[in-house]
């Protein structure tokens, strides 16, 4: 039997995540998730390993938990998670410790799922943040894969897929959400204005952005 010509590879899930602050939050919360994607059963596939790194300066982690990949093939599964929040850091392992009889783990599942926390100071961001979200190998431990094997053996992988968070912080008067106000907001304004919401011209968002306190 030969191994597939698909390599597996990690991706970040959604792979741009974007999040509006309303007037009077300061910090909002959303899940990320990493998922294994195009593992090859023939590999036998048993750890995964990664470093994902955040942009500490407005985002913080505030919960870990695994996902399902492993444990629709084994009831015993090792977890790893360690943050490091001054680095913008945290690095996720798992592990089969008790090899399946039938199945190894194949397709694509969820390998872990990040709880993140941004936090926006009105006085000193801009309107719009953003934080790459870079998946890299966790070469300082001496892997030079993603993947190892039952026989802990590295294996191939395609190049990860990171992912990108965005912050836009909603400002009175920014009728079209692109943080500035000016003239072009004044317009679409006009012409929204004293419509009704049976009104074909009646726009919810712009609305409730004018209409908000
Ligand atoms: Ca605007």
């Amino acid at each position: 039997m030969g191994f597939s010509t698909v390599f597996p590879h990690l991706e970040v899930f959604p792979e741009v995540n974007t999040n509006t602050i309303r007037y009077n939050q300061t910090s909002t919360t959303f899940n990320v998730d990493i998922m294994m994607k195009d593992a090859d059963p023939e590999r036998y596939i048993a750890g995964v390993e990664l470093l994902l790194f955040y942009n500490n300066t407005f985002l913080d982690i505030v919960d870990i938990s695994h996902g399902d990949f492993f444990e629709r093939y084994t009831s015993l599964v090792y977890y790893y998670f360690e943050v490091s929040r001054e680095l913008g850091r945290v690095t996720i392992a798992s592990a089969i410790l008790l090899p399946a009889t039938s199945y190894w783990p194949n397709g694509n599942g969820k390998i872990a799922t990040l709880k993140f926390n941004a936090t926006y100071d009105l006085k000193s961001y801009p309107s719009v943040l953003q934080s790459q979200l870079n998946i890299t190998v966790a070469v300082d431990l001496g892997m030079t894969s993603y993947f190892v094997d039952t026989y802990a053996k590295e294996f191939p992988y395609d190049p990860a897929i990171g992912g990108c968070i965005e912050l836009r912080m909603k400002m009175h008067g920014d009728v079209n959400l692109d943080g500035i106000v000016n003239a072009g907001d004044a317009v679409l304004l006009g012409l929204a204005f004293a419509s009704e919401p049976s009104d074909p011209d009646w726009n919810d968002r712009q609305m409730k952005t004018w209409t908000a306190t």
